[in-house]
């Protein structure tokens, strides 16, 4: 195994203070989809997330049902695995920040952080959001109408005043800078990069890193009576996820990360925070951070607190899993908020896979099953039409790289849609169906093209759809060990002569239960 060809990528670790929602089930399904698009391209990925458990935001959560905060933690961690689960996400391990191992993590890297002289210990006054685990300047809040001091994202404030270990993050402000400068791609979308750029030339202070008013959290090393900053301990978690500090464990080699995903409102602390630490640390930085938006539900924000939360185990329940996942990673850009609605879900579904990819593949497989005996046809001398399509087919991969290169999940959908709206049209131009009788050598020459096309969607469908991509394959006879993209193109081509199971709808039409459709 080669550097080059190792993989790790990580989502954020959610805050376990509520059941999981559509946001955290975006992140997951997206990040999910890049993990197995570099699997099917052949690296060897590691793919972790999890659940950020300390901090006030639990303690408080925990207080208010009058239950431990352990307790808590338990609860809903198991309800963030589940949703792992339902959306078959491949992560390689889950980490909860309560586990012992991530403890044993902090601790080191505080020490490093220490041993490099960057931790003092001084007094905290200033403002705090505990919704966002954030601290706040006087100059970013505001009281509104309602009498309540705010913060720049909206959440309420409150004034900490104790004693605090302080990191000196001032000292990073240029290396900051010059790390942004050379390696343009350390954030994306640019939009993000823009305002982590001018946030650090506007000036940095040192951060406060730890807190003393509560004790839920990791201890500091040698000061019992301080608990670490929980972002300090949340950031970590990407370590612990390759055994740190155990730089002999065999998924230390994946350090540094490729790519942390993560929403838009935590940019500040992972491009700011997390590669001053590491530096001090003396730990190489992940290679891109990239903030994806936020997903509002027919336009208004959802938020735990604002109670409109969406359930994603409902969603996958209405409407499948793979149209769920289809849906999110097709409609909204990656990057950029998106909305979505009962409407423009069932549009998708019923437009994208059940009317062109669902009746390409049905349409194709069963002539071959009518009209074939169920056996690949032989593909004759191709024609300028057959030559066009097969080439437009074959030149998917470098698209579907560089989409994904930048994220672009969309994007790469939008390659591989296009190639299916090609292809219904090829068929339907060919009109093999009359070709039956006038030529069947020719009818077989077209259905064999039809379902070489549909393979290579199949394969280039399965980081975004598993279980229907897979479902397709073996329709198709492909082999389970010939699905990967060294399979795309010419050199995978399905075998003439080659027996296909009897076919059946993969992707059926959204119907409206009666109860909906009466109401
Ligand atoms: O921020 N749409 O946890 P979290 C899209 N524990 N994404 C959303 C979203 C929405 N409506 N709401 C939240 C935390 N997210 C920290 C992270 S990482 C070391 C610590 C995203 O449970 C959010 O942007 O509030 C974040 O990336 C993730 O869900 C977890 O949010």
């Amino acid at each position: 195994m080669t550097d080059d060809n190792r993989f790790y990528i990580t989502t954020a670790i959610s805050y376990p203070n509520g059941n999981p929602h559509i946001g955290h089930a975006y992140e997951l399904i997206a990040t999910d989809a890049m993990a197995r698009f570099q699997r099917c391209d052949g690296k060897t990925v590691h793919f972790i997330t999890g659940t950020d458990e300390h901090g006030q935001k639990m303690l408080q959560t925990a207080r208010r049902e009058g239950i431990e905060v352990q307790a808590l933690a338990d609860r809903n961690s198991v309800k963030f695995k589940e949703m792992a689960e339902t959306l078959n996400a491949s992560n390689d391990d889950f980490v909860r920040t309560s586990e012992a191992r991530h403890h044993a993590a902090c601790r080191e890297i505080w020490q490093r952080l220490e041993a490099a002289g960057d931790i003092y210990k001084d007094s905290y006054a200033g403002w705090y959001s505990v919704r966002e685990e954030a601290y706040y300047q006087e100059s970013e809040t505001e009281v509104r109408g309602d009498g309540v001091r705010y913060g720049p994202q909206n959440t309420p404030v409150e004034w900490v005043e104790e004693e605090s270990y302080f990191f000196r993050l001032s000292a990073y402000q240029d290396r900051l800078l010059e790390h942004y400068e050379e390696h343009p791609e350390f954030i994306g979308p640019p939009e993000r990069r823009n305002e982590i750029v001018s946030f650090v030339k506007s000036g940095l202070r040192d951060l406060s890193m730890s807190r003393t008013t509560f004790d839920w959290g990791i201890k500091v090393p040698n000061d019992e009576r301080h608990v670490m900053y929980v972002w300090v301990d949340a950031l970590t978690n990407y370590l612990t996820g390759v055994g740190y500090p155990d730089e002999g464990d065999a998924r230390w080699p994946f350090w540094p990360a490729d790519l942390h995903v993560i929403g838009k409102d935590i940019t500040r602390f992972h491009c700011v925070y997390w590669p001053a630490f590491l530096m001090s640390a003396g730990l190489p930085l992940p290679k891109r951070i990239f903030s994806h938006g936020f997903l509002f539900n027919r336009g208004e924000k959802m938020s735990k607190s604002v109670g409109n939360v969406v359930d994603p185990f409902a969603l996958v329940e209405t409407y499948g899993l793979d149209p769920v996942r289809y849906f999110f990673l097709r409609e909204v850009p990656f990057g950029q908020d998106g909305s979505y609605s009962h409407d423009a879900i069932v549009g998708r579904i019923n437009a994208d896979l059940a009317n062109d990819l669902g009746n390409l593949a049905q349409r194709s497989l069963s002539m071959i099953a009518k009209n074939c005996g169920g056996i690949v046809p032989a593909f004759g001398e191709p024609d300028e039409a057959d030559r066009a399509i097969l080439s437009a087919v074959d030149a998917l991969l470098p698209q579907l790289r560089e989409a994904m290169a930048a994220q672009a999940t969309h994007a790469a959908l939008a390659s591989i849609f296009a190639l299916v709206a090609d292809a219904n049209r090829y068929f339907a131009a060919q009109e093999p169906w009359a070709l039956k009788k006038s030529d069947p050598e020719r009818m077989g020459s077209v259905l064999y093209v039809t379902a070489e096309i549909v393979r290579q969607i199949a394969i280039a469908c399965q980081p975004f759809m598993p279980s229907s991509s897979a479902a397709l394959l073996d329709l198709l006879g492909v082999a389970e060990d010939a699905r990967g993209f060294d399979r795309l193109g010419e050199g995978g081509r399905l075998a003439s002569g080659s027996e296909l199971p009897a076919p059946k709808p993969v992707f059926p039409r959204y119907v409206e239960p009666e109860s909906i459709k009466d109401s």
